[in-house]
């Protein structure tokens, strides 16, 4: 008997540590309150389910464990957090499972039974209960799994130049252009085609898509559905496009930016939970004639009031780019300061060198 005590013992930690993390990224990361609660009542009802089984505790023998020292490799690896969202998740409810089923078996009499709360009912009916709420755990474990997943977000690459392509400011060898730059390390690439149809958008991005696949996160401008066809790895939106709570939906577990031009805009945004938010323009640029300049003065703003990583975004070369990170900026965007040179790679080169030195001097 001693072997199913250390069952329900092991599958006991298991799920309640499994547990703990998720409620952990809903109050920490997600400032969820709702997720929060719904998390630390599995783990009381568990105890509570259990709590006749602690002498369970005693059966632990961690030296004999023939598992304790096994771990694979993917196990001491996570990619982000929603990969450490699915390993506990998976975790509790594996957990949960052989506990369940174990409940099933009929006790052995000289130890106490492992169940269960409610002790009125006949002995049989009352294993049922038992197996049946933790069955009940599992599907809301499933449902918590699923939420955390839709509202966490992974981040941008921990690169400082984030490259949007636009084929209408690089009309000639647009491709190669992009391969240069994906060769060169560039770790983020945008697509942004404003004019393009939706057939020709897709049929240049799946290419986008192979060319970056492995090495750079792909980024779509504006369009949730061409992000999901492509398989990118991400979306930027606009204001007018469609909301960050719906692209959330349809397009979960990727990155998901917006642009901002004002602190209002980057207000709402910072309650919506997103990967990173843009501000700009920050300086004068051809691409947007219409919009005045921001300034430095709304990154420093910004940065005082958000944990959100900062793109500044609009007129950034490589005499300015030390100041938008000097000024707290996360990231730096640039379209013409590539798609104009002559030699896109070097450009890129000098750009993430400079990049690096306003970083390093950056009082933030
Ligand atoms: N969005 P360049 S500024 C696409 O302010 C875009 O949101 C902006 O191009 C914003 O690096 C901008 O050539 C243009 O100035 C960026």
């Amino acid at each position: 008997m001693k072997s199913y005590q250390r069952i329900i013992d092991a599958n006991f930690n298991r799920a309640r540590e499994g547990l703990r993390v998720l409620e952990e990224i809903a109050r920490f990361l997600l400032d969820n309150r709702d997720l929060t609660e719904r998390a630390k009542r599995m783990r009381h009802k568990l105890y509570s389910l259990l709590k006749e089984g602690y002498p369970y505790i005693f059966a632990r023998n961690i030296k004999k464990d023939v598992g304790a020292s096994l771990t694979l490799k993917e196990e001491n690896k996570r990619e982000d957090h929603l990969s450490i969202i699915r390993a506990n998740a998976q975790r509790a409810s594996e957990a949960l499972r052989v506990i369940e089923e174990f409940s099933k078996l009929h006790p052995h009499p000289s130890i106490p039974h492992l169940l269960s709360s409610p002790l009125e009912g006949e002995e049989g009916k009352e294993r049922g209960n038992v197996s049946q709420a933790i069955k009940a755990l599992r599907f809301q474990l499933y449902s918590i799994e699923k939420e955390l997943s839709i509202l966490i977000l992974p981040s941008l690459p921990d690169y400082p130049l984030y490259v949007i392509v636009d084929p209408e400011q690089r009309k000639k060898n647009f491709l190669s252009f992009v391969k240069e730059l994906v060769k060169e390390g560039a770790e983020i690439i945008q697509l942004r085609a404003k004019s393009l149809n939706d057939r020709d958008f897709y049929s240049l991005g799946k290419k986008i898509e192979k060319i970056t696949k492995g090495k750079s996160s792909f980024i779509v401008n504006d369009r949730v559905d061409l992000a999901i066809s492509l398989n990118a790895d991400g979306i930027h939106l606009g204001q007018d496009d469609l909301p960050i709570k719906e692209a959330k939906k349809i397009f979960p577990g990727r990155i998901i930016g917006i642009s901002c031009h004002n602190r209002n805009e980057i207000l709402v945004a910072k309650k919506e939970n997103v990967s990173y938010i843009s501000i700009g323009p920050i300086f004068a640029t051809r691409i947007k004639k219409d919009r005045k300049p921001v300034g430095l003065e709304l990154i420093k703003k910004a940065r005082k009031e958000l944990n959100l990583p900062i793109v500044a975004i609009g007129g950034i070369n490589e005499e300015n780019i030390r100041e938008v990170f000097k000024a707290g900026a996360d990231y730096a965007a640039v379209i013409s300061a590539i798609a104009e040179s002559k030699e896109p790679g070097k450009k890129l080169r000098r750009l993430v060198r400079k990049a690096k030195n306003g970083i390093a001097t950056s009082s933030t």
